[in-house]
């Protein structure tokens, strides 16, 4: 808040007083397993020259996954506005996550451990109307359906944990294919422990396009327009995990091909193609392209 006083050349009176006062509020939730959090005011502006934070503690053993619902705060450059920062830990001295204050951000931040400490603040003007999110503990298990975005293990770039079991399905409009980039992996180099399973399809049941743990996946491109991640980890060792990203902005183009059988039979059936595959309609055959 910016205030002037101005006066002119002449006639006094008695001015004038007031008083102002600026925001600082923490919350410890540590009794549910699920909830929302918002910006004080959301979806209305939030305050100026305001300090809020959330505590959110899952109980031993656990991790936190938070949901950004809906962010619009003043985006500076390097975020020294109004901003977001989530930490890794009970409070503003453990390792931070992200700092954020433009849509640029993970719509899923997971703790390494059982806390998450989110802050909020805003400084001395242009006020927006800031940020919803839910929280859920031990959460894992993910349906995208954006055209684009990131998926990154528990508490990633710290270590992930014993015993999970998570899974990303990526739903892509129809017609279309899934393009996911990692671009860092590591995990316990043992397969029959740790590792990401990708998937040709929204189920288990779907053809499986690789297994990971000692090597990053490949560029993958699915063949469907639907992709499974399966990540799971055994009781003892970890590592850090692995962040990517996915696109769904290519286009399953169908053509058709007419092959001469005979002199006087033809033979006209639909063709599939993707970047990487073509692939007769009638035919299960996937004919590679070099
Ligand atoms: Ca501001
Ligand atoms: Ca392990």
């Amino acid at each position: 808040m910016h205030v002037v006083f101005k006066t002119d050349g002449s006639g006094v009176s008695r001015g004038f007083s007031g008083s102002y006062r600026s925001y600082d509020y923490n919350a410890v939730i540590s009794q549910s397993l699920f909830g929302y959090i918002a910006s004080p005011g959301y979806p209305l502006m939030y305050p100026r020259s305001s300090h809020f934070s959330w505590t959110i503690y899952g109980g031993s053993g656990t991790f936190i996954a938070l949901r950004m619902l809906s962010f619009d705060l003043e985006d500076g450059s390097s975020c020294h506005y109004d901003y977001v920062q989530v930490y890794d830990g009970p409070n503003n001295s453990s390792r931070t996550l992200y700092k954020m204050c433009s849509i640029r951000y993970p719509p899923v931040i997971m703790s390494s451990a059982s806390y998450l400490h989110i802050v909020f603040n805003t400084d001395n003007s242009n006020e927006y109307p800031g940020f919803a999110a839910s929280y859920q503990v031990n959460d894992c298990i993910f349906t995208l359906t954006d055209t684009s975005g990131y998926i990154v293990s528990p508490g990633f770039p710290a270590e992930y944990r014993d015993n999970l079991y998570c899974t990303w399905t990526i739903i892509a409009p129809p017609d279309t294919f899934i393009v996911l980039s990692v671009s860092e992996f590591q995990l316990e180099n043992n397969c029959a422990a740790d590792y990401l399973k990708i998937y040709d399809g929204k189920y288990t049941s779907a053809p499986l396009l690789g297994t990971f743990c000692d090597t990053a996946p490949p560029k993958i491109i699915s063949t469907t327009n639907a992709m499974l991640l399966v990540f799971k980890t055994d009781g003892s060792i970890i590592s850090i995990g692995f962040n990517g990203t996915f696109t769904t902005d290519g286009i399953l183009v169908i053509f058709f091909l007419t092959t001469c059988l005979s002199s006087n039979t033809y033979l006209t059936f639909a063709v599939q193609h993707t970047p990487q595959s073509v692939r007769s309609a009638p035919y299960a055959t996937t004919f590679q392209i070099l």
